[in-house]
């Protein structure tokens, strides 16, 4: 059975098989989580990056996590919000359930994701929460060996809390 665990902390701390990284389809660093990944990893990883060739909103690539704790990184791209009216609903469900997909693909254990378009992408933080929640527990249902744990990685106390609201609903609805 897999764990379904909600932590406030930096992403680049935690020990995981993978934590996943909200880039940028250039995938060669940026801001907020992405900064912060790519400044622990080191200079490797954007070398790593370069060959990857970019990402499209909606998809994710993984690399080795370098000088990180967690051994890979897997890079996704979400949808910047522009008001609902242009997909990003589904974006961010294909970037939960493709990184979930290569997790399962390279035998992965464990992985973090951050509440991946949430900040300078502008998507709606419970609406983006529970898209996150749904598309978690719908691959652990059809995938129940696959994973030993799932970590929400949560950067404020708000968010944390919204997804500890969250996780008993979606459990509850099975
Ligand atoms: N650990 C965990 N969560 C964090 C951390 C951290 N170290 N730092 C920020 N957050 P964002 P996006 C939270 O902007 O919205 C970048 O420039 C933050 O509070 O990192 O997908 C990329 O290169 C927020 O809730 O990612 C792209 O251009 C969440 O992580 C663009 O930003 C996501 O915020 C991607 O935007």
């Amino acid at each position: 059975m897999t764990r379904l665990i909600v932590v406030h902390d930096d992403i680049t701390t935690l020990e995981v098989d993978a934590v996943v990284n909200a880039a940028n389809p250039g995938l060669l660093g940026g801001g907020g989580v992405d900064g912060a990944v790519h400044r622990a990893a080191g200079r490797k990883l954007l070398e790593a990056c370069r060959r990857l060739g970019g990402c499209d909103h909606g998809d994710a690539k993984i690399t080795p996590g370098f000088d990180l704790p967690a051994r890979h990184v897997i890079h996704a791209v979400g949808p910047i919000w522009r008001g609902g009216v242009e997909n990003e609903d589904h974006l961010l469900e294909l970037c939960y359930r493709r990184s979930l997909e290569l997790a399962a693909g390279n035998e992965l254990r464990s992985i973090a994701f951050p509440c991946i378009s949430t900040g300078a992408y502008g998507f709606p933080k419970r609406r983006a929460a529970e898209i996150a929640v749904t598309e978690v527990t719908s691959f652990i249902d059809v995938h129940p060996l696959v994973l030993e744990r799932v970590v929400f990685c949560c950067f404020d106390q708000a968010m944390a809390a919204l997804y500890r609201q969250l996780l008993p609903l979606a459990a509850g609805g099975k």
